[in-house]
């Protein structure tokens, strides 16, 4: 692998003034510039397994992992040699390619809800786009989501609840037309009822509810049990897809994601993140009946010049391949029990209120000292200030954390104890000096 070369440490603060006179807050993606946690963002290098060295010259164990894509940690061979091989032979066409069929496949044999599937070249794209193949599939205009619950940045996604929770969405975000944010309806996590009351409230008008099956954006969350099946006899009753956006869960909690643990089959599923092996790629798929919808089959237009690249590709069909020939699921699921476990330990020890909540190899420290965190609301409860100087704690000793209370958080099979054990002598520290 090529070694990168020396490069003396950087001073991160002039780095990020020195950004943000080129990129919009000094960032490519908001959540990246610490508004959340406060102070100077982390500038990355590089990254090796379980471990990133910043720009400051200092390694910091990564429980961030790019936000999910890495299930075997930073460059792992395999991966990246598929990649330089892929590259080698041309980085994009824009024509079919056999290699792309073959990853197509891996994705069905993976999730046999998907019949039919479109490639894109991000998460938010491929949810806008199975919310296009919805509405041209039912003639109908509205959706329904849930508080707390992200699929992109698509324009009817980012909308907050409108007062009443099942009245018509407002947006929340600028830029986003009241007209759009008023085709969704956004209602409660875990709470059938508000569901039922927005389909009584908009009856034959709703064409897909958008969720993801373990939510992970408002910090992990557990659907109460019978939640998931309630959504599913209830769109199934009033003719609405069901849409799982599984574009963190995916491959993570499972290899077959959240609907092969649930044993629940969504109309369509959105993924991302891991099937692109840490390359832009994604992905949108389901009956066929809908996805015929989209062009050059049906009406609906969509199209990418950059989806299903040769080079994601490959990247992303060597991260299915090692997926399934290592197994990783089993040991993954152990190391974060041992860190959580471990995390709610040195929290007693500190005397700082923490609720953790964990599944496979994501999870949330809640700062709050209270029950399960359930919805968006009772997410809300937690210490974002609590969470931010933890944070800080935690990069002062060397762990990488996601920088935002409101997240999930990861480990990957090429963390281990060692690293395990170095987080959390970081984390009984970053608590008492809470
Ligand atoms: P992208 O457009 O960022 O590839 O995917 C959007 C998306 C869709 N659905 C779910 C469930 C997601 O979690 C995401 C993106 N996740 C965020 C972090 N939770 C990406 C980080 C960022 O925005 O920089």
């Amino acid at each position: 692998m090529a070694r990168m070369k020396k490069q003396k440490p950087a001073n991160m603060k002039r780095l990020f003034e020195r950004a943000r006179k080129s990129l919009v807050g000094g960032v490519n993606s908001p959540v990246r510039a610490f508004k959340s946690v406060g102070g100077t963002p982390l500038f990355v290098r590089s990254g090796t397994g379980a471990w990133i060295r910043g720009a400051d010259g200092k390694s910091y164990v990564d429980f961030c992992l790019s936000w999910g894509p890495l299930m075997f940690g930073h460059a792992r061979r395999e991966i990246v040699a598929a990649a330089q091989t892929a590259m080698s032979h041309g980085s994009t066409f824009g024509a079919a390619t056999e290699a792309e069929v073959v990853l197509a496949e891996k994705i069905k044999d993976a999730l046999p809800s998907i019949e039919l599937l479109r490639m894109t070249s991000s998460g938010t794209e491929a949810g806008m786009s199975a919310a296009r193949a919805a509405r041209a599939f039912t003639g109908r205009d509205l959706i329904i989501k849930f508080s707390g619950c992200y699929h992109g940045h698509m324009d009817s996604l980012l909308v907050a609840a409108g007062s009443g929770a099942t009245t018509l969405g407002i947006p929340d975000s600028a830029g986003v037309p009241k007209a759009v944010a008023a085709t969704t309806i956004v209602v409660p996590f875990n709470d059938l009822n508000a569901v039922e009351n927005a389909f009584k409230k908009n009856k034959g008008k709703i064409a897909a509810l958008f969720v993801e099956p373990i939510p992970a954006n408002m910090g992990v969350v557990f659907p109460d049990d019978g939640f998931l099946e309630g959504l599913r006899r209830i769109t199934k009753r009033e003719k609405t897809l069901l849409v799982f956006d599984e574009v963190i869960t995916g491959f993570r909690v499972a290899y077959g994601g959240a609907q092969t643990l649930y044993g629940i089959k969504p109309d369509l599923t959105v993924l991302g993140k891991i099937i692109g092996g840490g390359l832009p790629l994604a992905a949108y798929g389901g009956r066929r009946d809908v996805m015929s919808m989209i062009a050059p089959e049906g009406p609906a237009y969509q199209a990418g010049t950059l989806s299903g690249n040769p080079v994601a590709v490959a990247a992303g069909t060597a991260m299915l391949d090692l997926l399934k020939s290592e197994n990783p699921y089993p040991r993954m699921e152990q190391l974060a029990e041992y860190y959580c476990e471990g995390l709610r330990g040195a929290a007693i020890a500190a005397g700082v209120p923490l609720r953790i909540q964990s599944v496979a190899s994501m999870f949330t420290p809640f700062f709050l000292d209270g029950g399960e965190v359930t919805d968006y609301k009772s997410a809300m409860t937690a210490d974002k200030k609590a969470y931010g100087r933890f944070f800080h704690g935690m990069l002062k000793g060397g762990v990488y954390l996601p920088p935002a209370q409101w997240e999930a958080a990861f480990v990957s099979y090429a963390h281990t104890d060692r690293e395990l054990d170095f987080a959390l002598a970081a984390a009984l520290k970053a608590l008492k000096n809470l």
